[in-house]
């Protein structure tokens, strides 16, 4: 027999800093000016496309983003830069990335009411992580005082869900009693800053949830995880080619093919109807109508596929208090988007009320979990 399994803790570390649409595109057209300026002689031989100003008005319209946090502001407005100034730090010390996670695994274990001795595994599940080994999740059970067993996995935009997608699997199986899911989306190093087209599109968070059996739950708001689905479809309209392989390849291991980039229309009209059609058929297996959901916890990456989601299932857009947006203050946070709307909006719900946590992106990959307030 099953377990059942719980969603008993979330926890959201945001970080120190900000940059507004307006610091951000004014470094970004000064960076352009510098540009045009240096490759006057052959913008106008036409070898070299001058580089257009980007635009505050275009971003909120376009993104619905207005602002957004990140790690370390350093360097990022600097137009002889354009990148953020992280120092390296020796072995021995904490990486930024695990310094992050555990921020965020700390306000999850508070909210869950757990001490680190009540967790048994720890996954941390996100876009980029900072090494390949030892695993980030590996340093943080060090860090935390956590015995069991810890690894990390990245699926990009779908890392938050589909590692809590493991976490249910493991503790209803019994492999596991309560696991601990961390997402430090430490995005910055990887946005292309020089892009126009995706300059201004991330933001760094951490985000971590508590997942454990219904019976040693014992936080103030407990939601019992239904079930989960999960889709996987080859695309390359969202990619990042760094990786090891640099290193044999003798190529610019900072070539713009290297950090993010997208074919960001492509993505617009293939996952809107993926995801709405992933949603619905998760909700039919319930015998649930979008309709009978008080909130959807929705992936973060441009309202405009928000709203356009919620009107193929509702029949109409969401209000603002059905399906939360966060974009206007974190932009897109890699895969914790749907983590931040539910860590800021899931206190109000009562007793029986339905809830979807549902990622969708680069992959692609679309990820969803039901949740029923206990
Ligand atoms: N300022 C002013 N104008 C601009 C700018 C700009 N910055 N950028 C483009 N324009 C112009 C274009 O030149 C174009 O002009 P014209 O019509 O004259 O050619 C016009 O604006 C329209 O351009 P687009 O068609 O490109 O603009 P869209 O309306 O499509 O908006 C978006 C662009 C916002 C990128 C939109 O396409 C979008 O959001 N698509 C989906 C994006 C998405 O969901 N991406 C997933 C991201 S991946 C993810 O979430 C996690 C990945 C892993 C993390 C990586 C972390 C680094």
């Amino acid at each position: 027999m099953q377990n059942q399994v719980v969603l008993s803790g979330v926890g959201l570390w945001t970080p120190p800093n900000t940059i507004t649409n307006e610091e951000l595109i004014g470094a970004y057209n000064a960076y352009a000016d510098h540009f045009n300026a240096q490759h006057k002689d052959e913008i106008s031989e036409g070898t070299v496309e001058a580089k257009p100003h980007s635009s505050a008005e275009f971003v909120e319209k376009a993104s619905g983003i207005k602002s957004r946090y990140i790690y370390c502001k350093d360097g990022v407005l600097d137009v002889e830069r354009m990148r953020p100034i992280i120092e390296e730090r020796a072995d021995d010390e904490l990486s930024q990335q695990a310094e992050i996670a555990v921020e965020a695994a700390k306000l999850a274990l508070k909210s869950a009411n757990k001490s680190a001795q009540d967790i048994d595994a720890v996954i941390v599940s996100c876009a980029y992580t900072q090494r390949s080994y030892p695993a980030i999740a590996i340093e943080v059970q060090e860090a935390l005082g956590i015995d069991g067993f810890g690894f990390d996995m990245l699926v990009a935009c779908s890392a938050a869900t589909f590692g809590m997608h493991r976490a249910y699997e493991m503790v209803a199986a019994g492999t596991a009693k309560a696991v601990l899911v961390i997402n430090p989306e430490l995005v910055s190093p990887q946005v292309n800053y020089k892009d126009r087209d995706s300059h201004f599109i991330f933001g760094d968070v951490a985000t971590a949830t508590i997942i454990e059996r219904s019976d040693t739950a014992k936080a103030e708001h407990v939601f019992n995880l239904l079930s989960t689905k999960a889709v996987t479809k080859f695309s390359n309209n969202i990619r990042s080619n760094f990786g090891y392989m640099t290193h044999a390849t003798d190529k610019d291991p900072y070539a713009a093919d290297k950090l993010f980039h997208q074919e960001g229309r492509k993505v617009f009209k293939e996952v809107c109807p993926m995801a709405a059609e992933h949603i619905t058929e998760h909700l039919a297996s319930h015998e649930l109508k979008p309709t009978d959901l008080k909130r959807w916890w929705l992936h973060q990456a441009n309202i405009n596929m928000n709203t356009l989601i919620s009107k193929k299932l509702l029949g109409r857009e969401a209000s603002r208090e059905e399906a939360p947006i966060v974009l206007d203050t974190y932009a897109n946070t890699a895969s914790a988007g749907s983590v931040i709307a539910f860590a800021l909006h899931h206190e109000d719900l009562q007793s029986g009320d339905y809830g979807l946590l549902c990622s969708f992106g680069a992959g692609y990959s679309i990820g969803s979990l039901l949740v029923q307030k206990r």
